[in-house]
């Protein structure tokens, strides 16, 4: 059996618009078709369609998905699965749902007793449907990718005692720190630029930036300092931008957004799944599962991790850009552990026998299962270290002094692209699906990327949890982005991939990543300006991973200041809100990134050495 929802968020991920849950061929059972408009306790009426399996034998529980995105049309009249009922709800403000959209509306001030929010529309969704949905068994599960996610979350904060259990999916965990509008205070341009016109013109337009260069890496540099995009586009009228205007740091705006703060209880079992190559929100599933995790005396929580881009596990899952799995990991999911999932908790079949985290280790492509995530049986954390000849190694590093650096120019005017030219707009895609897997030799020839690398690996090294970059580096400016990357670098004679036919030689592959922006590196809520030309050290978390490094492959970490359109430009020069920045705030930097004994740069990574 398959829950038809889960098809539902690969369309979210092949364009957001696509209403969540297109007819597949594979819809054997024929379904009721019902659009109704559900009340809210404020009065507000949100529309929300259930599908019903026309043949039931008994009462069925019901699977409810809260988007933004569109619900089902009355086209949808087959389901795959006789099992479920499925109910597809618009949030306030979007298509025919009334009230006011709010980009990730926060939870409402617990004094106003009358407030509303994603966590009461939640409960006020799944009372209604008991009472009005014909045949229910008064069982519900939550579930959604990313956006409908977040809002599986938010009802999971207090929710109805109908709710037995959830599924979270790419849920973002905070927007400041991790997701789809900054990474460390560095925010998300092209992501933030795009996302904010799509919603927040009219429903009905769900209106795509129309871009007058084929390429938009081009288009962005065109534009010039931040402040631009008010002057000439958007004129203050989208409220999200106007939020990134107003809120450069990560002030009260984002920590009363961000649903980490409000999980301080398991209430539900709930499953957290994350892709190692999830290009919006990957950082947003570890978060929330390591939040509850520290709560979970009932042992309901859960997390999935495997080789997908984001929302991949609802369709095929036998590649990824260049890179085959050997399997469909995306259909293993679904078929043995999301669906057993909610049969368990909403049918009462089976038996849940799932591990506290299940991950597909890429590298060697099979499912590994694990006691805790990060795991901590077994696991070695070791320095990979910058070396003189641009040489990694487990050797910490035997030159000493202030002169055992390797150097760059960071030049705002000339950013390194995040991936190939033309740079196409983020949707419809599909290159924006697979830009983590595209191979890194496109900007490996630059002069401001630094990389150092390791010999091939004399036997095959298993990396399985929590990656962290710790670097030494300084700018002749006074603020600076560090962009660190932890690279698979496959050897000459890789065969090409079975899947998909690419040859591998020398392939660079991104096995974990990140960017910090320097003037937060003390505190995200205080930006401070670089000294420069002094060493600092950053400590940069390139977040969890199932990795190995096969036998004859050689590890990379590679190094630079701008990664571009996908990250907007640090202007190297520390101003008091880059949003407000001038074209002439941008300046070039000298960077260097130290590797002596004293300022020992390294990327430190936990080694699997066995149980
Ligand atoms: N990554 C998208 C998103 C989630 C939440 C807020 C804003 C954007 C999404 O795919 O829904």
């Amino acid at each position: 059996m398959r829950i038809a929802v889960l098809a539902g968020s690969t369309a979210l991920a092949v364009s957001i618009f696509s209403v969540p849950r297109a007819a597949k061929s594979e819809d054997k059972v024929a379904a009721a078709f019902q659009e109704v408009m559900v009340p809210m306790r404020d009065g507000a009426m949100l529309q929300t369609v259930v599908l019903s399996p026309k043949q039931r034998a008994q009462p069925l529980p019901m699977i409810l998905e809260r988007t933004p995105y569109g619900v089902p049309g009355p086209a949808s009249q087959r389901l795959r699965s006789e099992k479920y009922i499925l109910v597809f709800q618009n949030l306030r403000g979007r298509f025919k749902s009334t009230g006011k959209f709010v980009m990730q509306r926060p939870p409402h001030d617990p004094a106003e007793t009358n407030g509303v929010d994603e966590t009461t529309d939640a409960w006020d969704t799944v009372e209604w449907l008991l009472k009005n949905v014909p045949g229910n068994n008064g069982k519900v599960g939550i579930m959604g990718t990313s956006y409908s996610g977040w809002t599986t979350v938010m009802a999971a904060i207090h929710p109805h005692p109908a709710v037995k259990a959830f599924i979270e999916q790419a849920s973002p965990a905070d927007m400041f720190l991790g997701d789809d509008f900054h990474h460390n205070g560095a925010f998300r341009l092209s992501y933030g630029f795009e996302y904010s016109a799509l919603l927040e013109t009219t429903a009905e337009e769900n209106y795509h930036f129309q871009f007058d260069r084929a390429d938009t890496y081009d288009w962005y540099l065109g534009l010039g300092a931040l402040s631009n995009v008010n002057q000439r586009y958007f004129h203050g009228k989208i409220p999200t931008w106007m939020d990134f205007v107003h809120h450069a740091n990560y002030d009260e705006f984002w920590k009363r957004q961000t649903v980490i703060r409000y999980l301080d209880e398991v209430k539900a079992p709930i499953l957290h799944v994350a892709g190692w190559w999830d290009q919006e929100d990957f950082y947003g599933p570890q978060k929330i599962y390591e939040k509850l995790e520290s709560s979970d005396t009932k042992h309901w929580n859960y997390f999935v991790a495997g080789p997908w881009n984001h929302g991949q596990w609802g369709g095929n899952g036998s590649s990824l850009g260049p890179l085959g799995f050997g399997s469909d990991t995306s259909k293993y999911y679904r078929e043995n552990i999301a669906d057993p999932w909610f049969d368990y908790w909403l049918r009462g079949e089976g038996k849940l026998n799932l591990a506290e985290a299940t991950t597909f280790e890429t590298g060697t492509n099979e499912w590994k299962q694990y006691d805790a995530w990060p795991p901590r049986k077994g696991i070695e954390r070791r320095r990979l270290f910058f070396q003189p000849g641009r040489k990694l190694s487990f050797d910490a590093p035997a030159v000493s002094g202030q002169n055992a650096y390797d150097e760059y120019i960071s030049d705002p005017a000339n950013p390194v692209p995040y991936r190939p030219r033309p740079v196409a707009p983020t949707y419809p895609g599909p290159d924006w699906r697979v830009w983590l897997v595209q191979d890194q030799r496109f900007i490996d020839h630059r002069p401001d990327v630094l990389a150092w690398e390791t010999e091939p690996l004399a036997a095959d090294l298993r990396v399985v949890g929590d990656i962290t970059a710790e670097l030494f580096a300084s700018t002749s400016g006074t603020d600076s982005d560090w962009i660190v990357k932890l690279i698979d670098v496959y050897p000459e004679d890789a065969p090409a991939e079975r899947e998909t036919n690419v040859k591998m030689a020398g392939y660079q592959l991104i096995i974990a990543d990140e960017i910090l922006r320097g003037r937060f590196r003390n505190s995200f809520d205080r930006p401070e300006a670089l000294p420069p030309n002094s060493p600092v050290q950053y400590t940069i978390d390139l977040h969890t991973n199932d990795h190995v490094f096969r036998k004859g492959h050689r590890i990379m970490a590679e190094v630079h200041s701008t990664w571009f359109p996908v990250y907007d430009r640090n202007p190297q020069k520390f101003v008091p809100n880059i949003f407000e920045a001038k074209d002439s705030d941008y300046t070039k930097a000298v960077q260097r990134v130290y590797r002596s004994s004293t300022m020992p740069s390294a990327v430190v990574i936990p080694v699997f050495v066995g149980r």
